[in-house]
């Protein structure tokens, strides 16, 4: 891997004086009321706010270098160069980041991802938020948590929300100031221990795009606009639930949120269809769960995958009862994580 000798070990102490390497680390987060549709694309301005909680799993580890020498930025994932829509995803994020910084210097990125790429696991929220945090340090942009939610977001959306630990609230922000106005910040929670039970049904890269599904979604859908105003609602119930540490509230809402969502996708023109015949078996697993007495509640994102939430002392429970359902899917169990940081190089 290109990163692994950049990266801070306690035998070999970082050197950022030497090798200019600057590395940052981030995790997905799952929406629990969710971002789908943007009202300004250049700026990823969304319609509605939304609010997450970041995992502690599927870390996403950037590095990058400044190159003053080279004519060009190089970008890898995975060990392998980026190309097409991705790298451009990328070359413009750090074409912005110069811009903000006033410098000129090309870069050499390498990022290692965890989490099945394209599945719906959010890999570009951690993605992006990881960047921003090494871009920024890197070039010497001096940003506060919520300026760094700001440029992630201007990467992936979703992004914003990963620059924090645990719950976060992305604003949607108001028509005066889009761009200022439009960030995420940690949210209150009280008396919560929730887990998420991730059970991929299918790991392989969907045949939309997030972005491509939103905007026909936006254009096409005549759900859109209804749902959209529900989840404003959602949003606020969602917040007075976390604050009581209500979490079959907090479960409700966010899988009517989620599920209303994709009846806007299923009536865009042409239908966008992530849910499987895998999806909605584990679906009707989560509903057996709860007449079985175990609180556990679903939310889907762009992809087949469903991910369960339920109190962290039932989560094996629940891992176990969707492993069962879906034997040839992964379980995997999530937790509160973590928000985006460096881990080596920068000041
Ligand atoms: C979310 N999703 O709130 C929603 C729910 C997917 C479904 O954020 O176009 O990759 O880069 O801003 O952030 C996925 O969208 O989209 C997403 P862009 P992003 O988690």
């Amino acid at each position: 891997m290109p990163t692994e000798g950049l990266r801070t070990s306690p035998s070999r102490p970082c050197t950022p004086e030497v090798d200019g390497a600057v590395t940052a680390v981030a995790q997905p987060n799952i929406a629990l009321i969710k971002y789908w549709g943007k009202r300004d694309e250049r700026l990823v301005i969304p319609w509605t706010s939304s609010l997450s909680m970041t995992l502690d799993v599927f870390p996403t580890t950037t590095t990058v270098r400044l190159a003053p020498a080279a004519g060009a930025d190089r970008v890898t994932l995975n060990g392998r160069h980026a190309a097409g829509e991705t790298l451009r995803r990328v070359l413009d994020f750090l074409e912005l980041v110069r811009e903000l910084a006033g410098r000129r210097e090309r870069a050499v990125v390498d990022s290692h991802n965890t989490a099945p790429t394209g599945a719906g696991v959010a890999s570009s929220a951690s993605g992006f938020a990881a960047l921003a945090v090494a871009a920024a340090a890197a070039y010497d942009l001096d940003l506060d948590a919520t300026e760094l939610s700001r440029l992630a977001r201007r990467g992936s959306g979703s992004a914003s929300r990963s620059v924090f630990a645990g719950f976060s609230l992305w604003h949607a922000g108001g028509e005066e100031d889009p761009d200022g106005s439009s960030y995420a910040e940690p949210v209150p929670v009280r008396g919560l221990d929730p887990a998420l039970v991730i059970a991929l049904v299918d790991d392989s890269p969907k045949a939309v795009s997030s972005r491509a599904a939103m905007r026909r979604t936006v254009d096409t859908s005549p759900l859109y606009r209804p749902w959209a105003d529900s989840s404003e609602r959602d949003l606020i119930e969602m917040r007075l639930a976390l604050g009581r540490g209500d979490l079959d509230a907090v479960g409700e809402i966010a899988e009517r949120n989620a599920l209303g969502m994709h009846a806007t996708m299923l009536a865009a023109r042409p239908a966008v269809r992530y849910l499987s015949p895998g999806t909605l078996t584990l679906l009707d697993r989560v509903l057996r769960l709860r007449q079985e007495g175990t609180p556990a509640y679903s939310t889907m994102d762009a992809g087949p995958n469903v991910k369960v939430l339920c109190h962290s002392s039932d989560a094996d429970r629940v891992a176990a009862a969707l492993r069962d359902a879906i034997p040839s899917g992964s379980v995997v169990v999530a937790r509160s994580g973590p928000g985006a940081r460096l881990l080596s190089g920068g000041s």
